[in-house]
């Protein structure tokens, strides 16, 4: 699904028992550079919350952040929790960070968030990547605010 030029609301979350705030601190910076308005719900984000705020938000993206090791846990039932949602099962939602315990990829994991509702996971907080996604959401690169062109 592309997103209209009008359309560019993120919603960004941290996760129901992580504590950390420069990720999502810097995740929001690097989202309004680009044009985007976001709602940043920041850290320790209760799914019924993170519900209540994509309903009230409409968002056009929830970018979800998770860097303390329990991230394919908490984003699981993060993303189960909107999905269960009829009038929200269809809106994109995304996954990055840090998101377990070893550091390291994991593709198991990585497919049951998929599977789950996810369109895209950025396990190792590949921001290159999480670019690349939100060009092909959008249709058009960006012009990042402050950069040269
Ligand atoms: C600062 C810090 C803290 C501070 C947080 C202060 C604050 N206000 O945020 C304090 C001291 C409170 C803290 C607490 C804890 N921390 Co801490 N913390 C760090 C530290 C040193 C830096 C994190 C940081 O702010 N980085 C700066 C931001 C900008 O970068 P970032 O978080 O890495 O996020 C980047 C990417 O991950 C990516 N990204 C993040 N989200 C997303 C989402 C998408 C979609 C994409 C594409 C990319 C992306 O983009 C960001 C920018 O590059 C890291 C170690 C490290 N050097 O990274 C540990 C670290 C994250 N903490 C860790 C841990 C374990 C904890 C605690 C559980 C410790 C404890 N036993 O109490 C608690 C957390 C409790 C909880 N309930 O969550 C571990 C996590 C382990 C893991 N994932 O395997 C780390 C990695 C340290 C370690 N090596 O063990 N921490």
């Amino acid at each position: 699904m592309a997103l209209s030029q009008a359309a560019r609301k993120v919603l960004l979350t941290g996760t129901v028992s992580d504590s950390h705030t420069w990720n999502l601190v810097f995740l929001e910076l690097l989202l309004t550079e680009q044009g985007y308005a976001v709602d940043n719900l920041g850290p320790c984000v209760p799914v019924e919350l993170l519900v209540r705020r994509c309903r009230a938000y409409a968002p056009d993206l929830v970018v979800v952040s998770s860097v303390n090791g329990h991230g394919y846990a908490d984003g699981l039932a993060a993303v189960t929790g909107l999905r269960a949602e009829p009038d929200l099962a269809d809106v994109p939602v995304v996954i990055g960070g840090n998101l377990g315990l070893d550091g390291r990829d994991d593709a198991h994991r990585r497919a049951r968030l998929r599977a789950a509702g996810y369109q895209a996971v950025f396990d190792d907080g590949d921001l290159l990547a999480f670019e690349r996604y939100l060009t092909a959401l959008t249709g058009q690169p960006r012009t990042p605010v402050g950069r040269p062109a």
